[in-house]
């Protein structure tokens, strides 16, 4: 009777283990999982330090002689999208400086709170639009690019301040490519 209830015992003993054991198991896996969870719903904060470049822009400024050229800048939009309503709509957030008389470019770099570019969505899509300033009346829309933060990481010039293959290309109004954007920097911190 002793040896049963000793066998008992150890048998109580083993499924309590067995249980801690599992339970300790379940545990440590609902808290990598809750962690993973956690880390991709977490939006990425910090600033992104961007500097960017036209290259070759169109040219819509010779003036009588030949011998003029455009005063361009660069406005940074994201997008919002409302699907239930088919409504999508570009909000500017930043404005660079107009360099006068000229067709290449060098923009001031720029940092911006992650928050206010994309809400820490890397992905989320981005528009720059190039526009020639004018003294006098309207600015003059010259084309535009999409882009996000990822792509525009993913886009550094690894060619020099005028590396074409990384360039991203700026559209005209008949789809045709009316200059180049080389990403010179764009660092998270
Ligand atoms: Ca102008």
């Amino acid at each position: 009777m002793g040896q049963h209830k000793y066998h008992l015992i150890q048998i109580l003993f083993l499924a309590h283990s067995f249980i801690a054991f599992i339970s300790l198991y379940v545990h440590i896996t609902e808290s990598i999982e809750s962690n993973l969870v956690q880390r991709s719903l977490s939006p990425n904060t910090g600033k992104f330090l961007c500097h960017i470049r036209g290259l070759d822009l169109h040219n819509i400024e010779k003036g009588l002689l030949g011998l003029g050229a455009i005063d361009p800048y660069f406005e940074l939009a994201k997008k919002y999208s409302d699907a239930q309503h088919g409504i999508t709509r570009w909000v500017p957030f930043y404005r660079s400086e107009h360099i006068p008389d000229i067709i290449n470019p060098y923009w001031h770099p720029f940092t911006l709170d992650l928050e206010k570019i994309c809400h820490g969505n890397l992905e989320k899509e981005l528009r720059i639009t190039v526009y020639d300033y004018e003294k006098h009346g309207e600015d003059r829309w010259l084309g535009e690019c999409f882009t996000s933060v990822e792509y525009l990481q993913k886009s550094i010039t690894m060619h020099g301040n005028a590396g074409r293959e990384e360039a991203l290309s700026v559209m005209g109004k008949e789809e045709e490519e009316i200059g180049l954007i080389v990403v010179l920097q764009a660092d998270i911190r």
